[in-house]
Order: C-alpha cells, then sequence, then structure tokens
C-alpha cells in the first residue's frame, strides 16, 4: 500500500464510521485505514461539562502525532500512520477494547480523592488502572476479573496491554521530564490490530494534553485538560506551551490570534 499518495475526498463526501466527543473516525483511503478527525470540542464527567475551545483539536492532532510517530520509531506499536492535514491523521482500523488504561505516576484526579491522598504524592510506584468505557456507566474501574469474566479482553491481550502501558509511560515520562513536565498521569486506549490471521494489540486513539496530566515541573501549573475540568482558563495557552516545549511550535510564535501556526 502506498500511504504517501494523497487521494483525499472531500470530507462531506467521506464515510462517517464514528463519532466521539472530541473526535471523528472516516473512511480511510485504503482498506483497513481510517481518518482520524480532532474536534475543538471539550468535554469532562463525560460530556456533562462541554465546550468549543478553538484550536483544541489543531493542537492536540499536532502533539499526539509528536508522541505516535516517537512510539512507532521506539517499537511501540501504534494504530498511527501519519498526519494528513492541521486536524487530520491516518491511521490503521482497529478494533478498539473498551478500556480506559490509566496510569498514574502520582496521585492526583480521581485516585487523590478516592484513596485521600494529598495530589501532587509521588506514588511508590507506577500504578496500571482499569475503566470500563461507558460514558452512561461514568466509566467505572474494574478489575481484570471483570475484565476477563466480561470477555472485553483475555488474560494475555491483559498482559500485552500493561507491558504497552509501561513502555509508553517509561517514553512519555523522559519525554516530559527533558522539557521541565512532570508526568503525573495518563490515559491510553489500545487496539486489536488483525494482519492477516495475525492480531496483535497497538496503542489507539490519542496521546495529548486532554488524555495526560501535565505539571510544569518548577510552577507545578497545571498544562493539560484540568484547566477546563477546574475552570481554570488559559487552556489554549496551556496546550501551546506543550507544543512549544516539544519543539512542534517556533519558539517565536505567541499564543495565535487565528489558530496556531504550525512548523513544518
Ligand atoms: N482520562 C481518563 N478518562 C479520560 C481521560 N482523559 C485521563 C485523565 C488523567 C487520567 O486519565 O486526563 O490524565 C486519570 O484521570 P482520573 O480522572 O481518573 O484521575
Ligand atoms: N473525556 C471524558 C469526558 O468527556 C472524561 C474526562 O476527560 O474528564 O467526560
Amino acid at each position: 500500500m502506498d500511504f504517501n499518495k494523497p487521494r483525499y475526498t472531500p470530507m462531506n463526501r467521506r464515510r462517517r464510521i464514528y463519532e466521539g466527543k472530541a473526535k471523528v473516525l472516516f473512511e480511510g483511503p485504503e482498506p483497513g485505514t481510517l481518518i482520524q478527525h480532532f474536534k475543538d470540542d471539550a468535554t469532562a464527567f463525560n460530556a456533562k461539562k462541554h465546550e468549543v475551545i478553538d484550536g483544541k483539536g489543531v493542537l492536540n492532532n499536532r502533539i499526539s502525532e509528536f508522541v505516535f510517530q516517537h512510539l512507532n520509531d521506539i517499537g511501540v506499536p501504534t494504530h498511527f500512520i501519519r498526519r494528513l492535514n492541521m486536524r487530520e491523521q491516518l491511521i490503521r482500523e482497529v478494533e478498539i477494547i473498551p478500556l480506559e488504561v490509566v496510569v498514574r505516576n502520582v496521585a492526583a484526579g480521581s485516585l487523590a480523592k478516592r484513596l485521600g491522598l494529598e495530589e501532587g504524592t509521588q506514588l511508590p510506584r507506577s500504578i496500571i488502572e482499569f475503566y470500563y468505557k461507558n460514558d452512561k456507566l461514568d466509566d467505572p474501574m474494574v478489575s481484570e476479573e471483570h475484565i476477563t469474566a466480561f470477555g472485553w479482553a483475555t488474560p494475555q491481550e491483559i498482559d500485552d496491554i500493561m507491558a504497552l502501558a509501561i513502555r509508553v509511560n517509561d517514553f512519555l515520562s523522559g519525554l516530559f521530564l527533558g522539557v521541565g513536565i512532570r508526568l503525573v498521569d495518563f490515559k491510553i486506549e489500545c487496539g486489536r490490530l488483525w494482519e492477516g490471521d495475525m492480531m496483535r494489540i497497538v496503542v489507539a486513539d490519542e496521546i495529548s494534553p486532554d488524555s495526560c496530566r501535565l505539571w510544569d515541573m518548577k510552577s507545578a501549573e497545571k498544562l493539560d485538560k484540568d484547566r477546563f475540568r477546574k475552570d481554570l482558563g488559559g487552556l489554549i495557552e496551556a496546550y501551546t506551551e506543550v507544543a512549544r516545549r516539544l519543539g512542534i511550535l517556533a519558539e517565536t510564535d505567541g499564543v495565535p490570534m487565528g489558530g496556531p501556526r504550525l512548523v513544518q
């Protein structure tokens, strides 16, 4: 398959496969591919809170591309093929496993609340948790017992998912440490990628400030979606800062008026 030959279909004529809260999936140019489109919508508390934040999709597309391309480069399998434009990327079609896989290094969010830990406490080791993806149920936390009993994933698949989650955590922790950002926690989703009769588990969805908690190492300022969840304001400025530190936006680019300017 030649993924470098562009064969775009105008957006309104493309078949829409799935619309989520922050992304839309369209049919891709080749069998087994999809186009992942990043919207500007921000939701929290499973869509009970909703706003459109101009430019968020563009930033997440670019930050997620950066992370997924690096994961591919170090041999962590993902669904990502390449970015197509400001809001879209070409991905491999996978069968999404209905779990949110959360890795935590520092106590925050629902863990701090559940166990009465002070936010910011370093955890004794990285902790992996599973949540069942179901908005109506508010994504309840589940154990491996639930996952295997209800057939969401097999024990072997859970092992593969955990191994991927640890590799992603090691990569992301180092990446952000290098630019003065503390990776507090993050969420990934995994999918089954079929290649003939063979199946492997790959990282899917997105990895962006929507799905990670990122704190500035010096000031502890939040550079992630908690700015929206907690009504702190300055979300675009924070995401722009993350992109700038990763070298995605030129140093000279300030907070954009008509959307961020991207460096090719
Ligand atoms: N997360 C969970 N569901 C959706 C997302 N984005 C991410 C949060 C946070 C981590 O998972 O962004 O980085 C843990 O979230 P919480 O709310 O369980 O503490
Ligand atoms: N993404 C989920 C929602 O839309 C949860 C969250 O990020 O807070 O509500």
